[in-house]
């Protein structure tokens, strides 16, 4: 027979509602969020990376007031997301060591470049439109810091997505040295964007298990399908076409059929072996090793106050 606690937490789980961090929880569970949350975290700081290499380059003040907001934003995401990794007890410094050593991963997407502006568009329109479409469900977490941390990132995505769409917009509208551009970045990132929602459900060995525990409320293929169905018609608008022969509306399943983005490409990339994975981790490591005096003075600070308090 189940533990009490054990029966506690599988009725939270069954009436819907959410598992606090002082709870009792199963320590897989436990595991498995720290993983989730921390891999999501490390994105969302490794994410400032591509944009970053457009900020001394926007083509006006308005853009890099709009593209430094945003990649503030995510630093901000970050933060979030350790704090919520440390209600579970995890170590936020470890958790850093962790990504900077590889033993924890990031989102594919970060590793490839950002090669003309207008790739600042198409992060914004299908980058942080995937990231909606997979963290929309996630406000629904099991697990209360999670959830409600995904609510604020959820509304700071949307403006995000908005600013690249609005972006791409005023391009298309531009020469048609813009509109090439465009297309051309559309053609290099929208594989790589399908690839963000993870392996095909029968390759994905964490899915079952976080949707018994409604960690996950959906598969990475069932989002990866709303994904596709949510851009079509943005494309439509956009005036773009979408690199996907295969791409077509099929009546029966009330759904786009689309084909198989290159899975080798994604667990190449996942291996670290992307166009940018060891950039991007030594630009982290750098600013590590460039902070540990900011790190080591607020500690003495830290400690000197406990000592002259009475
Ligand atoms: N890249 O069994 P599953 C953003 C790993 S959005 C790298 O299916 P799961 C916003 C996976 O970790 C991006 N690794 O795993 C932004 C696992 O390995 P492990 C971040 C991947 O967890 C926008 C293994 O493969 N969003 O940052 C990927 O059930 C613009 C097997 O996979 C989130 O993290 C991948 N694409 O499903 C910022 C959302 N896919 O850990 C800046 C939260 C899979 O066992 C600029 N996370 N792997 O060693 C999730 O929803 C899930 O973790 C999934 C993966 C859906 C990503």
């Amino acid at each position: 027979a189940p533990t009490d606690e054990q029966a506690y937490f599988d009725a939270v789980l069954a009436a819907d509602q959410r598992i606090e961090p002082r709870d009792w929880m199963p320590d897989a569970y436990r595991a498995n969020l720290i993983r989730q949350i921390a891999q999501h975290a490390h994105s969302e700081i490794i994410g400032m990376q591509p944009e970053a290499n457009w900020l001394t380059r926007a083509p006006s003040l308005r853009r890099k007031a709009i593209l430094l907001a945003k990649i503030q934003d995510e630093a901000g995401h970050g933060l979030y997301l350790y704090s919520a990794a440390e209600t579970l007890g995890a170590d936020r410094g470890e958790l850093t060591e962790w990504l900077i050593s590889g033993r924890q991963k990031y989102s594919s997407i970060f590793n490839y470049p950002t090669l003309n502006f207008a790739d600042v568009g198409v992060i914004g329109w299908l980058v942080d439109g995937a990231a909606i479409c997979n963290q929309v469900p996630l406000c629904r977490s099991s697990f209360g810091p999670y959830g409600r941390a995904m609510i604020r990132v959820c509304k700071e995505e949307s403006f995000h997505q908005r600013q690249g769409y609005e972006l791409l917009m005023t391009m298309m509208r531009g020469t048609d040295a813009q509109r090439h551009m465009v297309q051309e970045a559309v053609d290099r990132w929208w594989w790589p964007a399908l690839m963000m929602f993870g392996p095909p459900d029968g390759d994905s060995p964490n899915t079952e298990r976080s949707m018994r525990w409604r960690i996950k409320r959906h598969t990475n293929d069932e989002l990866r399908q709303r994904f596709v169905d949510m851009s079509v018609p943005q494309a439509e608008a956009l005036g773009v076409t979408l690199p996907d022969p295969e791409l077509s509306w099929n009546d029966e399943r009330g759904s786009h059929d689309f084909g198989e983005p290159d899975w080798a490409e994604l667990s190449q990339v996942i291996a670290g072996n992307g166009a940018c994975n060891a950039q991007r981790i030594e630009v982290r490591r750098a600013a590590h090793e460039g902070g540990a005096w900011v790190r080591e003075a607020a500690a003495a600070f830290a400690d000197k106050n406990k000592e002259m308090r009475p």
